[in-house]
């Protein structure tokens, strides 16, 4: 067996090196070192080009993450994240209060599969907080069509008109999924 095993690597031997004499000879030996020595370089320096090794994971830990644009329930929010104003994701900040009217979304829980009715109720009574600023707008439409439009002050309808932030309350599971 091991002598088997030895013939076999001489003859492997003797193939490759008949190779490399056949190369050196047909390509004069500065460029065959010169090909030897790019393919040496270029191969040292493959593990440093910027691949992304990440495999998705900072999305999905961003889909977890309710201070993130990339939170699953925001993916129709269009405002500043109550959740960076000291207020939840379902509830506001303290001196502020829910809009009176709202718009009404859907997104997909990653987590569960399921697709889940969220009312972004705007946050007002208290000056702009301008922190995690979103713009995401699944399923939404422009204003003429007003009870799909995010882009507006749901606070025109409150006595405090001022808007301050936007929270993302699920409400229900969409049946249409
Ligand atoms: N619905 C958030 C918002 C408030 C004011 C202006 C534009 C968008």
């Amino acid at each position: 067996m091991l002598e088997h095993f030895a013939k076999f690597v001489i003859a492997f031997d003797d193939i490759a090196e008949a190779g490399i004499r056949h190369s050196a000879q047909a390509l004069g030996r500065r460029s065959f070192l010169s090909i030897i020595g790019g393919a040496l370089v270029g191969a040292a320096a493959l593990p440093m080009l910027p691949f992304d090794r990440s495999g998705g994971r900072a999305h999905a830990l961003a889909a977890e993450d309710d201070k993130a644009c990339e939170y699953w329930r925001y993916c129709a929010l269009d405002g500043f994240l109550c959740t960076c104003c000291g207020g939840s994701v379902s509830s506001c900040p303290p001196g502020s209060e829910p809009s009176a009217v709202t718009w009404v979304g859907t997104c997909q829980n990653p987590q569960d599969g399921k697709t889940y009715v969220i009312s972004y109720n705007d946050c007002c009574g208290v000056t702009s907080c301008g922190r995690c600023p979103c713009s995401s707008n699944v399923g939404e439409r422009p204003g003429y069509r007003m009870g799909f439009h995010n882009d507006i002050n749901w606070c025109m309808a409150n006595d405090r008109t001022i808007y301050h932030c936007t929270i993302a309350a699920v409400i229900g599971v969409s049946e249409s999924g």
